[in-house]
């Protein structure tokens, strides 16, 4: 088999689903190898951030491989960002990069899109994924073809792969299928005994679920672990949207200063806090109105479990809570109800739309239509979302870069064929929102509420009064509709319910609504959220 389709093949076999890329000359040998074989669906879309964006969407929806292909240089090099984001929120996404033949550096000359030497660009993924492979040796290409997937997977982050165009046609044996790591018997039942005594022993016990949970696809046994103990979970800010609809007790996402009182406390006062798969970042825990203290949670992630004073290591989540649920007894109940900012529907009138406002449509929308999946640039409407009920989230919440969230949606569609709901700032729309162009020909009919707040509203909350937030004002609705969708320009509740409304019934073309909002109107959380963080500062 050449090696280009056993790589193909390898990628499938280990569960992607399908390809996002753009092609360049030293990777058109693969493309052609790509499209004549049709083993994977490919999609191509304008720019590399928006390929890197889609792949690691792809990934978190399914809890699986998301793939980018690129040409070297030009093309990886504009990726590393989306990339970067991918490996800091634990994506899994393979990145295949193009490459010059292994002769090519004999010629003499310094070769096109190469930049300090031809060796920089995998010097520079190596510090953004967890493993690497150049394609120069055919004999053993399937072997370390099968390596670095099951890396990817265990891991669960970025991997990159070199693929030299001379390559694409060598002949290859198939990519085997590798055993998942497991974790050593004694110690897997030692660390879930130890965390049942020490939930069991607790006067306050409660679990707060991360990003690693939709990772490794545990949503389900989780929430059925958290019932079966009685013991209540919150979602951590980046792991918001999980556990959407399952049946446990459920009390929202940890904010913080900036969330619900009750909640909040029970957080930061818990004796036994089962923390799994949580990152330990400021975005999850940067506003704690009062320091958590580790030594005394439970950290289950990066396949270890840490206790204050000791750990074991090599112990896979997935084996983890499989294990937990294998012992787990009743031992908890708390009366702490989850309560919403957002409760109340949208009221319909002429007053100007707020992002709390969105976020009460949006509520409205899924009760009366079903939920959508959401995705979610950086900026205040990551912020509504949070008032968003049992939705799934996908968003940049922890390594927060902007121009996730359209080519993010539009990645999902791909992958699923579910449509979703795409909140952007004007801000991040000017970056990527482009990608809407592709919906046409990739018959993809995305919603996009558009929070258009005349400029950098976020910075503008931390630093007010300075001009350089402005950016102009684009009539994102009008663009919209030469980009083959339907804009709506909206100014008020009434007009934000009647362009809702239409969009939901009209499924053969995105619909971006343009939401004109106040400059200086925030939602609830991040005014919260900006408050926490000046009174926190006040206290330094
Ligand atoms: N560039 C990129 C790629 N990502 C970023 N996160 C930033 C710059 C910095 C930054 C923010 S929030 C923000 C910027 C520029 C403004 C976002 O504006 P917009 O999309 O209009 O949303 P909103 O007006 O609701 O803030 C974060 C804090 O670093
Ligand atoms: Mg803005």
């Amino acid at each position: 088999m050449k090696l280009a389709e056993t790589l193909l093949h390898g990628l499938k076999l280990y569960g992607a689903k399908e390809i996002f890329a753009l092609p360049g000359d030293f990777i058109l040998p693969f493309f052609k190898v790509m499209e004549e074989s049709n083993i994977l669906p490919f999609y191509t879309f304008s720019h590399e951030p928006a390929i890197g964006f889609a792949a690691d969407a792809s990934a978190r929806y399914n809890s699986g491989l998301g793939v980018a292909v690129v040409t070297y240089g030009a093309g990886a090099l504009n990726m590393v960002n989306a990339v970067a984001c991918a490996y800091s929120e634990k994506s899994p996404v393979v990145v295949i990069s193009g490459a010059p033949g292994t002769e090519e550096n004999k010629s003499g000359y310094l070769l096109h899109h190469q930049t300090k030497t031809l060796d920089s660009q995998l010097e520079i993924y190596k510090e953004v994924t967890v493993a690497q492979l150049i394609l120069n040796d055919p004999r053993t290409a399937h072997e370390e073809i099968a390596k670095i997937l099951r890396i990817c997977l265990e891991e669960s982050r970025p991997v990159y792969i070199e693929f030299p165009r001379n390559m694409v046609s060598e002949e290859s044996q198939p990519v085997p299928m590798l055993p998942i790591k497991t974790a050593m018997p004694d110690s897997l039942k030692e660390s879930a005994e130890e965390i049942i005594r020490t939930l069991k022993q607790a006067k306050n016990p409660i679990m707060m679920v991360g990003v690693e949970t939709r990772r490794y696809g545990l949503e389900d046994k989780i929430a059925e672990l958290a019932k079966k103990l009685g013991v209540p979970v919150v979602t951590s800010f980046m792991g918001s949207g999980l556990l959407a609809e399952l049946d446990c007790q459920f009390l929202g996402t940890y904010l913080g200063l900036a969330g619900q009182d009750e909640v909040t406390n029970l957080v930061e006062n818990s004796d036994g806090l089962l923390l799994l798969g949580v990152i330990l970042s400021d975005t999850n825990f940067g506003i704690s109105s009062k320091r958590i203290d580790m030594r005394k949670a439970i950290h289950a992630t990066d396949g270890q479990v840490k206790f204050g004073s000791h750990l074991y290591p090599e112990i896979p989540i997935t084996e983890l809570v499989d294990k937990l649920l294998s012992i787990a007894e009743p031992i908890h109940t708390t009366d702490i109800e989850r309560r919403f900012l957002q409760q109340e529907p949208l009221i319909i009138d002429e007053e100007k739309v707020s992002p709390d406002d969105i976020a009460c449509a949006i509520n409205d929308l899924f009760v009366k239509h079903g939920t959508m999946p959401i995705t979610s640039d950086v900026g205040d409407c990551l912020f509504t979302a949070m008032n968003i009920k049992d939705a799934e989230l996908i968003a940049s919440a922890y390594y927060v870069t902007m121009g996730f969230a359209v080519p993010a949606g539009m990645g999902i569609e791909l992958s699923s064929g579910t449509r979703p709901l795409i909140l952007v700032g004007d801000g991040a729309f000017q970056m990527t929102g482009w990608e809407l162009g592709h919906c046409r020909r990739h018959n993809l009919k995305p919603i996009i509420l558009l929070f258009n707040n005349d400029g950098w509203e976020m910075l503008r909350t931390f630093q007010p009064d300075e001009h350089y937030c402005e950016i102009g004002k684009w009539s994102f609705a009008k663009l919209a509709n030469d980009l083959g969708g339907k804009g709506h320009l909206v100014k008020t509740r009434a007009e934000l319910q009647a362009a809702m409304d239409e969009a939901i019934a009209d499924d053969s073309q995105f619909h971006l609504l343009d939401i004109i909002i106040e400059k200086g109107c925030i939602s609830s959380t991040l005014d919260n959220y900006a408050s926490g963080i000046m009174q926190l500062s006040a206290k330094k």
